[in-house]
């Protein structure tokens, strides 16, 4: 298959052009905007309001079976630079996931790895690798590559929740396995802790010895409670006496991130107040989960609601401003960027 054929007046310089073009090459002298001074960033800020995600997901819920076949419920957010593409930002996929009283989602596997985070309700358990994780509000679930997960709704109410995948990064990497997993009904006597927190959430700087292997690319810990979150992002609050605490969720163990390819954060912003300016290499999704006021973004300024989910595309500057108490998590790809020496910061004035 024949390159772009570039033109010269030159006559022997266009031989050579239409040579270059049958031979799959290109003159790099001709091409433009590869090596750009600074990123040159497809995906634009958004924000898909929480109002329509819960709207629309629940219209799904009516109109569209879960079973094998269309195992997923789930409306992905689409960013509008990305011509079409399924993805909150260039490197990671953001979408609500429905689920009616009852219904189960079948289990499956998949190398993008994934996470849920809760804005609203409970009840729902994920089984991941046969390890029952209730998911309540506040809630990070964890489901890592290539690990089985299926949902479970044993109540009467239906539920809808955020995941973020790093399917576009794996997607790019050529490296996305499937697989449908065991379709046996699963046990759903669920213990209030699941194994990985009766072993891994024991509490601050406490590891068992002699526990399960630790996997080696992420975190055995699989759930992360709103109660120690909210601890957490207190105790920061009165330690600093400052109206911005700002928490990332680790490997309990080895303090790394949750997984190799996505960071969790969180951050609360206190009434009134406003945080710095910052701009990163890097997409990131953020959410809403209490509290409302103003989300800034590049040039855009979204007033922002529980259940909003915001796209932050990568070295655009982004800052918060809380009218009530927010509470706001996010994920991003910095573990990847980091690993390749890529990651860059700026924060206040520079951003
Ligand atoms: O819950 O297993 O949003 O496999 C996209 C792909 C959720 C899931 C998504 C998935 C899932
Ligand atoms: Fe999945």
């Amino acid at each position: 298959m024949a390159t772009t054929r570039f033109e010269a007046k030159d006559p022997e310089l266009d031989v050579l052009y239409q040579q270059l073009s049958e031979g799959g090459l290109q003159p790099l002298w001709e091409l433009k905007g590869l090596l750009t001074p600074e990123p040159a960033v497809r995906g634009v800020p958004h924000r898909w309001p929480g109002k329509e995600l819960r709207e629309l997901g629940a219209r799904a819920g009516d109109l569209v079976p879960v079973d094998r076949g269309g195992d997923r419920r789930v409306l992905a957010c689409c960013n509008p630079g990305l011509g079409g593409a399924p993805y909150a930002v260039s490197t990671l996929w953001a979408a609500v996931q429905f689920l009616n009283g009852h219904e189960v989602a079948p289990a499956h596997r998949h190398t993008p790895a994934a996470l849920r985070f809760i804005i609203e309700g409970s009840g729902v358990f994920t089984l991941v690798d046969g390890d029952p994780l209730h998911m309540g509000t506040g809630d990070l679930i964890l489901t890592p590559s290539w690990t089985f997960h299926e949902h479970h709704n044993p109540t009467d109410q239906p539920m809808i929740w955020m995941d973020v995948l790093d399917l576009p990064v794996v997607a790019a990497l050529d490296a996305v396995f499937f697989e449908e997993g065991p379709s046996e009904a699963a046990d759903t006597s669920v213990a209030d802790r699941s194994a990985s927190e009766r072993w891994y959430g024991a509490g601050p700087g406490l590891a068992p010895v002699g526990g399960p292997p630790l996997p080696p690319h992420r975190s055995p810990l699989l759930a992360y409670r709103w109660a120690d979150t909210d601890r957490a992002l207190t105790a920061q609050l009165q330690a600093t006496g400052t109206a911005h605490a700002r928490i990332r969720y680790t490997d309990p163990v080895r303090g790394g991130d949750v997984m190799p390819t996505m960071r969790c954060e969180i951050e609360r912003v206190r009434t009134g107040a406003r945080t710095g300016t910052a701009r990163q290499t890097g997409g990131r999704v953020a959410t809403v989960l209490h509290g409302n006021g103003r989300l800034r973004v590049g040039d855009q300024t979204y007033d922002v609601e529980p259940g909003d989910i915001v796209a932050i595309p990568s070295w655009t500057p982004w800052s918060i401003e809380a009218d009530r108490e927010i509470d706001l998590f996010s994920t991003s790809d910095a573990p990847v960027l980091e690993a390749l020496g890529l990651y860059r910061e700026l924060l206040g004035a520079d951003a």
